[in-house]
């Protein structure tokens, strides 16, 4: 898969897509990353991006001209119509499904806003907007990374245990079990009341039990209980298994008789 990002600030972008499962895809060409500084479309001395919005107000409007010589020069390399993601607060929310179904796509485009947003006009060249969540960030720069990263965990070969990917929160719809490693116990400093205390930390028995339906049935009713607890709203689309539909009515039935 190809993506070709657009900003002013392609430092921002280039150095963490350097680090991590998605440096290693890049490296060995998995994945191929191309990031577009804005201004090497301007074509005046200055090298502006920005100017005043029309009918006047605070900020700054991103020019629609370097944005559409750039997107020419990426349609013109690839020979073929361009898929035009851009990040804006006044986009669809970005999910885990928008993530799977945009990895089917061989080659993307990611628009970064900056200052007070594009001239509408861009729209034109749009194929979609998306935002990443209800709060105020100060550019596109690190939503377009947070799409990237999402969308590449898709792309066959970037991580390593496909099943890592089927099996991850978002796309059962249930939050993780615990995890734990070596080694069983650990001591911690822990004050009650007064005094200083040592408390062990041990490592649930069932996990070094060695018995495996009984580990299975343990994570599924850990991973249940936490859903239920931090992110109810998952319960309704999670497809469960008759083991699973079971274990949620006890743990249901449990936490109406604590309340
Ligand atoms: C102070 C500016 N705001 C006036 C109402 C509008 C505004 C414009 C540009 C607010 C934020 C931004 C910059 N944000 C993005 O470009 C952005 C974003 C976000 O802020 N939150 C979640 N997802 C995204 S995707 C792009």
């Amino acid at each position: 898969m190809t993506v070709d990002i657009v900003t002013i600030f392609p430092a921002m972008i280039a150095q963490p897509l350097a680090a991590g499962i998605v440096g290693r895809a890049i490296e060995r060409g998995t994945l191929d990353v191309k990031v577009h500084d804005l201004r090497d479309f301007t074509t005046d001395r200055h090298r502006v991006v920005d100017d005043v919005p029309y009918g006047g107000g605070p900020g700054m409007v991103l020019k629609p001209d370097p944005i559409f010589r750039a997107l020419d020069a990426i349609a013109a390399e690839r020979g073929a119509p361009l898929t035009v993601i851009m990040t804006s607060p006044q986009g669809r929310r970005f999910t885990q499904a928008e993530a799977e179904r945009l990895a089917g796509l061989e080659h993307l485009v990611l628009l970064c806003g900056r200052y007070e947003g594009f001239d509408e006009r861009v729209r034109e060249r749009v194929t979609e907007e998306l935002s990443i969540g209800d709060y105020v960030l100060t550019g596109g720069e690190l939503p377009a990374l947070v799409v990237l990263d999402a969308v590449a965990r898709f792309v066959p070969g970037v991580v390593g245990d496909e099943q890592s990917v089927a099996q991850d929160t978002f796309s059962r719809g249930l939050l993780n079990h615990p995890q734990y490693t070596r080694p069983p116990e650990i001591e911690v400093r822990r004050v009650r009341g007064v005094l200083e205390v040592l408390e062990v930390l041990k490592v649930p028995e069932v996990l070094t039990s060695g018995n495996h339906a009984e580990i299975r049935r343990w994570r599924k009713r850990e991973a249940l209980s936490r859903t239920l607890e931090r992110r109810p709203d998952l319960l309704d689309a999670a497809s469960l298994d008759e083991e699973e539909e079971q274990l949620l009515r006890e743990l249901k039935g449990a936490s109406h008789e604590r309340d």
